[in-house]
């Protein structure tokens, strides 16, 4: 149990991305990497806190391959340092949002169960929606003291730490953690730091009671609501079968791959439609989103659900229908009262992130709550819902905030949340079935949505991914856009469709309002009209920042329909002209020599 300082020398590369720090499993496994890269971690989370040494901290992860072993790794290096106490969940595995929730509940009540210590901040062993596994993806993130990711101030002082470390601390000769001993069970690593195994499902189980009224959900449960929930091998499976099965009734068979596998059984966890392709189907769905005729939707679930990987995304979709993500963050806006959450002080605020459609704008607008637009990534809407400290003086909680990339979620904690969705969207369907007499058919997702669209208007969304693209082709095509479209004259651009008029270009930026910080680059947007009446249309352009290799470019196209009688049409053929015409403007087959996206959803 002995304290040693290891020598080390720098590694280049460790600069975390929207997420936290994504590479293959066989970086993460050189000599050093997880060491050099907690350190630093560690050093900038002290700096942070004032100087002084982390009392208490979380780690845990979403279970896939190399999760055990880093747990181990890091659980010495923090108990080296002095962190003095380390609660590892029972099993090593978490949800993102319970991590979260750990985090902030154990802040509200002042301490631990036990009594001992706050917890200051979690480290989070995980990819997210990337694939698992040894060739695949590992990662680690870092969430500060309320529970929310950290912000870019952090992430940019841990990198510059990795560039200039020359040692770490850790423990020699150890104790072995057994991360299946009882909860409570208590490892000494120094005389002054110990591991503890917690429960990782009460906090998160409170702070979803919070939220939602689990009486009425289990008694809609039993008069004829059914839900599919995918779990995709993730972390967020053995939370949905907590809560879905052993406290709300639902029966065993609502669950599919809710087991946690380090290799996510080979599938690419990310709930899509082209990625969540086996529940996409059996809830009467083409990869397109359109309903498969020859299915009846009568034998279909009444809700299907699926997560990512680390459980904080969320796909929805009803009996052969899909909902996008954009329109899902709009319904439940919209349908807040059928949230107990909101229900009593209504509803402050809420936020997007920049490429999501404008669906919330506008129930916001008419619904006179304060809208917020964000870059990507969650970091940024922590800051907002908690301006009570320190932005105008306003409390924008309870609030509401998401992003097109199946990423939904309150101020309940500081992360996105897959199951918090899920069960606003049971709410939602509970509420609207409350007068529904025995016997009569149920109101299901297809007709709440339609509704909707009915009295705001569609917003026609999708994204094309074009996944592992050379990155010289990826910052050429960026490149191609802000030379002749941001920067160019656009009266000079060239239309290859009459009925698509290119009017301008913007990279957007922004200034956080609650600490002022200035984030650039973050997304080219192209605005457009269409046809003779002008109506507008968007198209987005971004790097991913998530990936392990090469490059992804993401391209997100909206167009805004009022016309009830075209809302019927599939989203990716609707869009479909106006995918050609940008795809035409930024040369990107030319450029990168893909003729087709890898992905559409
Ligand atoms: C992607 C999404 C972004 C999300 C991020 C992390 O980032 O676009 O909306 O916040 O993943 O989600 P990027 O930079 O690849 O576009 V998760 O569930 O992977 O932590
Ligand atoms: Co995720």
């Amino acid at each position: 149990d002995e304290v040693v300082v290891i020598p080390t020398t720098p590694i280049e590369g460790m600069r975390p991305g929207t997420s936290g720090l994504r590479k293959k499993v066989e970086v993460w496994q050189e000599k050093h990497y997880v060491e050099n890269f907690i350190q630093s971690l560690i050093d900038t989370a002290v700096d942070s806190n004032g100087g002084k040494m982390l009392d208490t901290i979380v780690v845990a992860g979403d279970g896939r391959y190399y999760n055990d072993e880093a747990i181990q790794t890091i659980s010495n290096i923090c108990a080296a340092n002095g962190i003095a106490n380390i609660w590892i969940p029972q099993g090593g595995i978490m949800s993102t949002p319970a991590v979260s929730a750990v985090i902030r509940r154990r802040t509200e009540s002042g301490g631990g169960e036990d009594g001992e210590g706050i917890a200051q901040g979690g480290i989070v062993l995980t990819a997210s929606h990337n694939p698992g596994g040894p060739g695949e993806d590992f990662g680690i993130k870092y969430n500060e003291g309320l529970g929310q990711p950290a912000d870019e101030k952090f992430t940019d002082t841990l990198y510059q730490k990795t560039l200039e470390i020359a040692s770490y601390k850790t423990v020699a000769d150890s104790p072995d953690i057994d991360l299946n001993a009882p909860v409570g069970t208590k490892y000494q690593l120094t005389p002054t730091s110990a591991v503890t195994i917690i429960d990782p499902f009460q906090n998160y189980l409170d702070a979803l009671k919070s939220c939602f009224d689990f009486d009425q959900l289990r008694k809609f449960g039993s008069s004829g609501f059914s839900i599919l929930f995918d779990g995709m091998h993730g972390a967020g499976g053995q939370f949905a079968k907590r809560v879905l099965v052993e406290e709300l009734g639902l029966p065993e068979s609502s669950l599919m791959r809710c087991n946690p596998l380090p290799d996510f059984g080979k599938c690419h966890p990310d709930p899509n439609l082209t990625y969540a392709s086996e529940l996409v189907k059996k809830m009467g769905l083409k990869s397109d989103g359109s309903a498969d005729a020859s299915t009846d939707a009568s034998t279909l679930p009444m809700l299907g659900a699926a997560n990512d990987g680390d459980g904080d995304r969320n796909l929805i979709a009803g009996a052969g229908f899909f909902v996008t993500p954009s329109d899902s963050m709009a319904l439940i806006c919209d349908n807040y009262e059928a949230i107990p959450q909101f229900a009593a002080t209504g509803l402050n605020g809420v936020a997007r992130s920049m490429p999501s459609s404008a669906a919330l704008d506008v129930v916001a607008e008419a619904r006179n709550i304060p809208c917020f637009v964000t870059p990507t990534g969650w970091k940024f809407f922590g800051n907002l819902m908690s301006s009570k400290e320190s932005f105008d003086g306003k409390d924008y909680t309870p609030f509401i905030c998401g992003e097109e990339s199946f990423g939904t979620g309150s101020d309940h904690v500081r992360e996105k949340d897959g199951l918090w969705a899920v069960l606003a969207w049971m709410s939602i369907l509970s509420k609207a079935n409350e007068g529904v007499s025995e016997g009569e058919a149920l109101v299901g997702v297809e007709e709440i949505v339609t509704k909707h669209w009915a009295k705001y208007g569609r917003h026609f969304y999708c994204r094309y991914d074009y996944e592992g693209v050379d990155s010289d082709a990826a910052n050429q095509v960026m490149d191609i856009i802000r030379d002749n479209l941001v920067n160019g004259d656009a009266s000079s651009v060239e239309s290859g469709d009459a009925d698509i008029k290119f009017v301008d270009a913007v990279e957007f930026g922004y200034t956080d309002p609650v600490d002022g910080s200035e984030t650039s680059k973050q997304g080219l947007i192209l605005n457009f009209e269409l046809g003779p009446s002008g109506d507008p249309a968007r198209v987005v352009f971004r790097l991913s920042g998530t990936g392990s290799a090469g490059a992804t470019i993401r391209m997100y196209l909206e167009q805004y329909e009022k016309d009830t009688s075209k809302h019927g049409i599939s989203a990716p053929v609707a869009l479909k002209d106006l995918a050609d015409e940008a795809l035409r403007l930024v040369q990107m087959e030319k450029t990168t020599g893909r003729e087709a996206p890898t992905v559409i959803t």
